[in-house]
């Protein structure tokens, strides 16, 4: 008998938890990302304070998904925010253009967001070895999101909160956070609290298994603010490494929009440079956390050998 009351009791803590861990993907950071911050911002963004800037990511795994939230604002003039996952070996550094066709219609050509036309050629940091690729644009208040595979053949996902199990969600209130880029001023300070208390943008949640993650080998984030068809990219990189985390920064200082170059210029519709070492964050991919769980179900399964 006491045994039974002490095993309804685990399963009811156990429940408990699950419900207290249900996090909404509604662009807003709730308690369960409290002790996962990642990355903060160092650069005032180049596209515009409170339009399009990333102020830091929070993110963790809970042995079945990936959540992720991202503070700050996607303009809703069709503005894209990319993100790269390494979650496996292999993958490209530089993407090759063999790729899945992602977002055709917004990047306004045949060959998708990763093609010849728009990313081919853009390279990661040094042992970043992309495997998935994400991507959203705002415009207005509707928001449009893609799903693509590194390597893969044929087209990308349009996404819709019902397909593969990622869903999405974004706020766009955000008021803090990073200004407007004015020059090359020193780099913002590592781990500046306000940038880090940014608490509505975009949210991602993401099957592990979608991207074949592994237990005990991290996740590496890159995510960056691109322009509408995927081909002039801003300053607003997450991470940054100790030097900004931009091409070519290397005194310290902050540094204006990449462009299509690496330097600021547009270049005819193609983003082709290589992002600075370090400009990426990890997520450790840990195990489910069942030893509550685990723990009720035995007793109860202990309890009831014990009755019968
Ligand atoms: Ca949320
Ligand atoms: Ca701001
Ligand atoms: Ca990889």
């Amino acid at each position: 008998m006491r045994l039974n009351r002490l095993a309804l009791v685990a399963v009811a803590s156990a429940a408990t938890l699950t419900l207290a861990q249900a996090e909404g993907i509604d662009g807003i950071r709730g308690g369960t990302y409290d002790s996962s911050l990642r990355a903060t911002q160092r650069t005032a963004t180049g596209f515009g304070d409170n339009f399009s800037e990333l102020n830091n990511a929070y993110a963790y795994t809970d042995g079945n998904v990936l959540n992720l939230f991202v503070g700050g604002n996607l303009e809703g003039n069709g503005n894209t925010f990319e993100m790269f996952i390494d979650s496996k070996t292999g993958g490209q550094r530089t993407l090759t253009g063999d790729n899945q066709i992602v977002d055709p219609d917004g990047a306004g050509d045949a060959g998708g967001a990763l093609g010849g036309n728009r990313m081919q050629g853009l390279t990661f940091s040094t042992g970043f070895e992309a495997d998935f690729y994400f991507t959203m644009r705002r415009n207005g208040n509707t928001l449009s999101a893609f799903w693509g595979v590194i390597g893969g053949a044929g087209n990308g996902v349009v996404l819709d909160n019902s397909v593969l199990g990622i869903k999405y969600g974004y706020d766009n209130s955000n008021t803090g956070g990073v200004g407007g880029f004015a020059g090359n001023t020193p780099l913002l300070p590592p781990n500046d609290p306000a940038i880090a208390a940014v608490g509505t943008g975009l949210e991602i949640q993401i099957p592990l298994a979608e991207i074949q993650a592994s237990i005990g080998r991290d996740l590496m984030i890159t995510a960056f603010v691109n322009g509408g068809r995927h081909d002039y990219a801003s300053n607003q990189f997450l991470a940054n490494n100790p030097q900004g985390g931009l091409p070519g920064d290397i005194n310290g200082n902050q540094r204006g929009n990449l462009g299509g170059d690496g330097n600021g210029n547009f270049t005819g519709g193609r983003v082709n440079f290589t992002i600075d070492d370090g400009t990426y964050f990890n997520v450790d991919v840990v195990p489910e956390p069942a030893t509550m769980i685990a723990l009720g179900t035995g007793l109860l399964a202990l309890a009831r050998r014990r009755k019968a």
